[in-house]
């Protein structure tokens, strides 16, 4: 069996609605372990690194000052699959339209403005997991 790890991200939105703790208690319940957790105010130099495959995108600016808005809760999630499993538990990008049963779908909506308010992030893959851990707990 091999155990991943995954970042996962409570973005300023779901911290400042007071979603940690029914993000938190998904990813138990779900079965996944928390390895590393913490409440930051992100600095930009952080999250330009952090979300570098969007640099050059119309939201990149937009979403990396919605970033700095406010604190975010950063955790290291470990499990058998759980890169994909948290991206299941996550839901799709838009919450507006993710399905129900997921923390985008059951918790987010659009509020008219941004995109990007859509309460977590999850890496997508083994290898973005292992760079954005790197620069969140490295
Ligand atoms: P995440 O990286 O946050 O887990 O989300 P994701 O994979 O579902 O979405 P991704 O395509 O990686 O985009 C990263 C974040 O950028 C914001 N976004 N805004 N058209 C837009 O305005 C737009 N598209 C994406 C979202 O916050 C998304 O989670
Ligand atoms: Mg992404």
């Amino acid at each position: 069996m091999t155990t991943e790890r995954t970042l996962v991200l409570v973005k300023p939105d779901g911290v400042a609605r007071g979603l940690t703790g029914q993000v938190l208690a998904r990813i138990e319940a779900k079965g996944y372990r928390l390895v590393e957790l913490k409440l930051v105010h992100a600095e930009r130099a952080l999250l330009e690194r952090h979300y570098e495959e969007h640099r050059g995108k119309p939201f990149f600016g937009p979403l990396v000052e919605f970033m700095l808005s406010g604190p975010v809760v950063a955790a290291v999630v470990e499990g058998h699959r759980v890169i994909e499993g948290f991206r299941s538990l996550a839901g799709s990008t838009e919450p507006t339209t993710a399905a129900p049963g997921t923390i985008r779908g059951d918790l987010g909506r659009d509020w008219g403005e941004q995109v990007q308010q859509n309460i977590v992030h999850g890496s997508d893959s083994p290898e973005s997991a292992e760079r954005e851990i790197g620069i969140w707990f490295g």
